[in-house]
């Protein structure tokens, strides 16, 4: 690789920051049970201190996502401890996730329950959530609503529709400036039958329906087999609506895999076409790379690690590609000539690049073996095992 090019990587380098989930580092599972780790976390300090672990090796993660209900269990009253462990780590709180699925009274939905006092709950929540974020000062609130039903004929989903526009226009009306609210959506699971956010169209009214705070959140493992998730990408941008992204990688459904796992080409093709957005517009693009895994077969943080340098390895060489002649290209319909100055970027080995970006930054050139050899895994396994092995594993 040129000098020029290794310039490119490093300044997309750079500007990447990947926030990591709380949850990612605690004990979860299947729907069948869950595969207790003696390492894993199970206090918000020790998601916290994993975090931080991810961010020393990589430089990349400044930011934890906070879902509340696992990690203030007592909303606003917890704000103080989280700042105090934001500040111990070294790392920021990041996006604000509500809880409107757990709870018993969510049964048969949140903001789109047939039940007033059941959707009064759930808004509530969310109001707690936009306040505890403008505590924090984490701007996203970033809501994930499980709500649909299981069988035809069940529930209104047009009425449901309209619960949904007037619960969000009252959330939108509690933000304040500078605050966010990243509308997720997915087609199916936990409701089988339908979902009241199914997909980006759904998410994209409903924002706008919303207020000009609320965006979309695009999971990569929200869609059906083969969908262009790209093409949503450019849609969302082209409409200014995109405002971050859960990565994961899937082969089925919403497996939660590792970044790139299965079908990295995809990451480096969404990637792209958030730089070439850029590259034409000559803006920013203020989007919040979030991962949203649950690794239960492997080392919650060594899965951390992986993602995060598959990221940037991805990320890397999206940059790679040379939009001015592809921008030719295309208007010129050359077409193997287009698709091969993509690919030729994909198939770039950017690795010895960002190694040489991580010694420039003063961070280790690989960020696996630091993990390995810093003696952390082995503290943490002592310390937490004998916690972890009272933890109930099982459904029944
Ligand atoms: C959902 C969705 C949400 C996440 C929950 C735990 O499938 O991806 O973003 O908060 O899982
Ligand atoms: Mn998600
Ligand atoms: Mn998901």
């Amino acid at each position: 690789m040129n000098d020029k090019a290794a310039e490119v990587v490093w300044k997309a380098l750079d500007r990447l920051a990947i926030e990591l989930p709380s949850w990612g580092f605690a004990n979860t599972g299947t729907r069948f049970g869950k595969f207790i780790q003696p390492a894993a976390a199970t206090s918000i300090q020790e998601k916290f201190s994993d975090a931080a672990q991810v961010h020393a090796v990589t430089g990349a993660c400044p930011t934890l996502a906070l879902h509340v209900q696992w990690d203030l269990p007592n909303g606003l009253k917890d704000v103080p401890e989280v700042e105090r462990l934001a500040k111990q780590f070294s790392i920021r709180p990041g996006s604000i996730n509500p809880n409107i699925f757990q709870n018993q009274e969510y049964k048969y939905g949140s903001v789109g329950n047939p039940d007033p006092a059941i959707r009064r709950m759930a808004i509530r929540h969310i109001l707690d959530c936009v306040a505890i974020s403008e505590a924090l000062g984490a701007p996203d609130i970033s809501p994930w609503f499980a709500d649909g039903s299981n069988y035809p004929g069940t529930q209104n989903i047009r009425k449901r529709i309209g619960y949904f526009e007037e619960g969000l226009r009252e959330i939108h009306a509690a933000l304040k400036p500078g605050q966010r609210l990243l509308l997720e959506y997915k087609p199916f699971e936990p409701a089988f039958y339908h979902t009241d956010i199914a997909d980006w169209g759904m998410a994209l009214l409903l924002a706008k329906a919303a207020g000009p705070q609320a965006l979309v959140l695009v999971d990569t493992g929200h869609h059906y087999q083969a969908q262009n998730i790209e093409q949503i990408v450019a849609w969302l941008l082209h409409q200014n609506m995109m405002g971050g992204f859960h990565f994961n990688d899937r082969r089925y459904a919403d497996d939660d895999l590792t970044l790139g796992s299965i079908d990295p080409y995809q990451i480096f093709r969404i990637f792209h076409e958030i730089r070439m957005f850029e590259w034409e517009t000559q803006t920013t693009a203020d989007i919040a790379y979030m991962v949203d895994q649950s690794h239960n077969l492997k080392g919650k943080i060594e899965a951390m690690i992986q993602t995060v340098c598959t990221a940037q390895e991805l990320y890397a060489r999206a940059a790679l590609v040379d939009d001015g002649s592809l921008a030719r290209l295309q208007q010129e319909c050359s077409l193997v000539d287009a698709e091969e100055t993509l690919r030729g970027a994909f198939w770039q080995d950017v690795r010895p690049a960002i190694q040489e970006w991580r010694k420039s930054r003063r961070l280790p050139a690989d960020p696996m073996q630091a993990f390995r050899t810093s003696g952390y895994l082995e503290r943490i396994t002592r310390e937490r095992s004998e916690k972890n092995r009272n933890t109930t594993a099982s459904y029944a």
